[in-house]
């Protein structure tokens, strides 16, 4: 049984290719090349277009090209099977990688450093606190979270984590649900969000939550870092909390539109980095080997790997 390719921004073809290579078998189809409906058994999806996958009367599954899985679920015509995301340990090294860096960016005040180097200004710190006087809060404690978290410890930050439901960890004081939340953003310097984007995370990072970060930190205001999802964040608000200081500085991978408008004032914003959604890139030959093992898997009966909770909405 063959599959659908149903990307938006991304190479159908070079994805053909990998995917084929490894189920040279199949016969890989993209809704402009479908043909016969009825011969399609597995949906590939990168924000594929709306509709792409309804009307396949013999899929079994949904594959997300990439860990989340906000940009499957928004389609109403989406169909009722099974949809399985990426969770692929280089993808999760490649996020604690972005997170420690933006983290170390903010703590090691590098913007200010790099002007002055610019300056050839040779003016030291009077202060320069130690990781374990910094308090990093990081919303979602999943595959991404917990590998983050494990990290920054490993530099010495003092880290703490919220996720939706209760989590004991062995070594981090936990928060969870929208109590938990408050007390988290009370004792957090630098926030660093990596949640899902869902109807309960949408908008989350706002200028009332900014407002609840703690302000008797060594640099006297709080730091942001978004590398979950853009919808995650009100941009508008948080470009105002940068303006007026209640943000030091902050650091966005993802943003409420994609690519980020020319336009935009986030551009311009201070004290804040921009990356252009590749905090962790999916390494395309490894997701193409975790689809074709989880096919394989499935086939000889087994369970289908990181099935997402559609009611959760991730
Ligand atoms: P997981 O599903 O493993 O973890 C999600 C975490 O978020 C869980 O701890 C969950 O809580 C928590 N969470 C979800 N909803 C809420 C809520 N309403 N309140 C509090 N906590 C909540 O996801 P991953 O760690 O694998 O990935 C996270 C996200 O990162 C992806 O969904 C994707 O959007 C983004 N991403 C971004 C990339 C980039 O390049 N910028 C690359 C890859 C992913 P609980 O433990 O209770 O379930
Ligand atoms: C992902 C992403 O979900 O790249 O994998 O954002």
């Amino acid at each position: 049984m063959n599959l659908l390719l149903a990307v938006t921004g991304w190479d159908p073809a070079s994805w053909s290719k990998r995917i084929l290579a490894l189920l040279p078998e199949r016969q890989l189809l993209t809704p402009e090349t479908l043909r016969d409906r009825g011969q399609i058994r597995y949906g590939l999806s990168w924000r594929h277009p709306p509709g792409a996958f309804a009307d396949l009367p013999n899929l079994a599954a949904i594959f997300s090209l990439g860990a989340g899985v906000d940009h499957v679920l928004v389609d109403p015509d989406l169909p009722d099977v099974p949809i399985v995301r990426v969770v692929d340990p280089d993808l999760t090294q490649r996020m604690s990688e972005w997170v420690v860096l933006q983290t170390m960016l903010h703590f090691r005040q590098f913007r200010r450093y790099d002007w002055q180097q610019r300056e050839r200004i040779w003016a030291e710190d009077e202060e320069q606190p130690s990781a374990r006087d910094v308090r990093v809060g990081v919303l979602g404690l999943g595959v991404l979270g917990l590998d983050a978290v494990q990290k920054l410890q490993a530099i010495g930050f003092d880290v703490a984590g919220w996720s939706r439901t209760e989590r004991r960890i062995s070594g981090l004081e936990t928060f969870h649900g929208e109590a938990g939340l408050d007390r988290l953003l009370a004792r957090t310097d630098i926030l660093v969000s990596l949640l899902p984007l869902t109807a309960e995370t949408r908008g989350l990072l706002n200028r009332d939550l900014i407002g609840k970060l703690a302000r008797d930190g060594r640099f006297g205001g709080p730091f942001l870092i978004n590398g979950g999802r853009g919808g995650s964040q009100v941009e508008a608000d948080i470009l105002a909390a940068l303006d007026s200081g209640a943000l030091k500085g902050a650091s966005l991978d993802v943003f409420e539109t994609e690519p980020l408008p020319a336009t935009s004032p986030l551009w311009d914003a201070p004290n804040l980095y921009i990356s252009p959604h590749n905090a962790a890139i999916s390494e395309p030959q490894a997701i193409a080997r975790y689809i074709a093992v989880a096919i394989h898997a499935f086939e000889s009966g087994e369970p289908l790997p990181n099935v997402v909770d559609r009611r959760r909405g991730y």
